[in-house]
């Protein structure tokens, strides 16, 4: 099976091409912008980004929408993750945790699969902390100020560490439970 893997972030696609090769899936990275509509729900950004890459005559694809939820910022950034990253960054962020206790925090994934004319849609969430200053130099994003273990940050582990437990991870686990279930998984 190949999908194409439709997003501008070159740190999702090292992640996805890691992942699915090792499940057999062939990936194929794809440009293709989308609009990607203002919403609560990442499932429905997700959704949206499907129909327009379908409407561009695009088929077996997976994307997906993902974002930064801190429990103390009631949810901020979330979906405005990407907007966030892009103004005030992880410097930003770390200013408006400061002198705050409840460092809790979960990043969500939401892959929408477009496969064989079907449509898949699975969250997968990663809950951690945002740490006191940024560490590491791998991974992108918000990874310098995330950890899931209290210890390190998803920008200190390898990659295929950081696949094994985070929100991208899980979800494509739950994408192949999906896919397995539609007979698809090969
Ligand atoms: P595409 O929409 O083109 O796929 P994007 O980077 O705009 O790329 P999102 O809107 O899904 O992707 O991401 C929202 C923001 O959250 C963006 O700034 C990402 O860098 C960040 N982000 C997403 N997944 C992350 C991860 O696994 N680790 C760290 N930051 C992440």
């Amino acid at each position: 099976m190949k999908l194409k893997i439709i997003t501008s972030n070159p740190g999702k696609v090292r992640e996805y091409s890691a992942a699915l090769s090792r499940l057999g899936i062939e990936t194929e990275h794809m440009k293709i912008p989308y609009d990607e509509i203002q919403t609560s729900e990442l499932s429905e950004v997700a959704e949206k980004g499907m129909d327009e890459i379908i409407s561009k005559g695009v088929r077996d694809f997976i994307l997906d929408d993902s974002g930064l939820f801190i429990d103390a910022l009631n949810g901020f950034p979330g979906v405005w993750s990407a907007y966030a990253q892009k103004t005030i960054g992880n410097k930003g962020i770390l200013k408006l945790m400061e002198g705050v206790e409840n460092r809790g925090a979960e990043f969500r994934c939401c892959i929408g699969c477009d496969i064989s004319g079907k449509r898949i849609v699975v969250t997968g969430i990663c809950r951690g902390e945002i740490t006191l200053s940024e560490k590491g130099t791998d991974g992108f994003g918000f990874d310098p100020i995330f950890t899931h273990d209290g210890k390190r940050t998803f920008a200190e582990i390898p990659l295929e560490e950081k696949n094994s437990v985070s929100h991208r991870g899980i979800a494509i686990q739950l994408l192949l439970a999906e896919l397995e279930k539609l007979g698809l998984s090969r």
